[in-house]
């Protein structure tokens, strides 16, 4: 079985380990995928957040906490935080960089097997997307390469375009 799959849709329907929500620092709930996370998770995704913010004020950008998964198919959700896009000299690369390899060492620490990743920060917080598939791919196969534990990882796309940039990068010859 390939290890790095690739997939247009919507994160929340899939049956996998653990889907990672591109969320924000208050992990509140927000728009786009953090908003579809929390509405198909339900309640309980909320309060599990709130219980961690109380522990620990707010989540840094590039870091990442893992919660249950509610009404969702999948065992977990890895919250992660992107950073906002400000032109690029702002540590934007590492720091999505470090939103990938934060999800990956939480899940290997939970036993996970299989993971989901949608394009984080590529939507409102404006990371420019082909720059942000290089970074995320780069960072999911070195992780690979030396954590076998992990079996899957999942890109998933929901916008045609970068669906269109991860077919490239990820099956150039299709
Ligand atoms: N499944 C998979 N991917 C999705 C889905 C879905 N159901 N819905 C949207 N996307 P964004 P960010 C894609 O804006 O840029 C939130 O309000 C979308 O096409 O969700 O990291 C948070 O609370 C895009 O490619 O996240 C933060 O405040 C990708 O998900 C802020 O947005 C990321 O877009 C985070 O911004």
């Amino acid at each position: 079985m390939e290890m790095i799959k690739l997939i247009k849709g919507d994160i929340t329907k899939l049956e996998v380990d653990a889907i990672v929500n591109a969320a924000n620092s208050s992990l509140m709930g927000g728009g786009g995928v953090d908003g579809a996370i929390h509405r198909a998770a339900g309640p309980s995704l909320h309060e599990e957040c709130k219980e961690i913010i109380k522990k620990i004020g707010k989540l840094p950008t590039g870091e990442a906490v893992i919660t249950g998964a509610g009404n969702l198919k999948c065992r977990y959700v890895i919250h992660t935080v992107g950073p906002i896009w400000q032109g690029g000299n702002f540590d934007e690369e590492k720091l999505l960089r470090n939103a990938y390899v934060n999800s990956l060492k939480i899940a290997k620490e939970k036993g996970i097997r299989s993971i989901a990743f949608p394009n984080i920060s590529t939507g409102v917080y404006g990371f420019p997307k082909d720059l942000a598939s290089d970074i995320a791919i780069s960072a999911v196969r070195e992780f690979l390469e030396k954590n076998p534990e992990i079996q899957q990882v999942i890109f998933v796309c929901f916008d045609e375009e970068n669906y269109e940039i991860y077919k490239k990068k990820l099956h150039p010859n299709e």
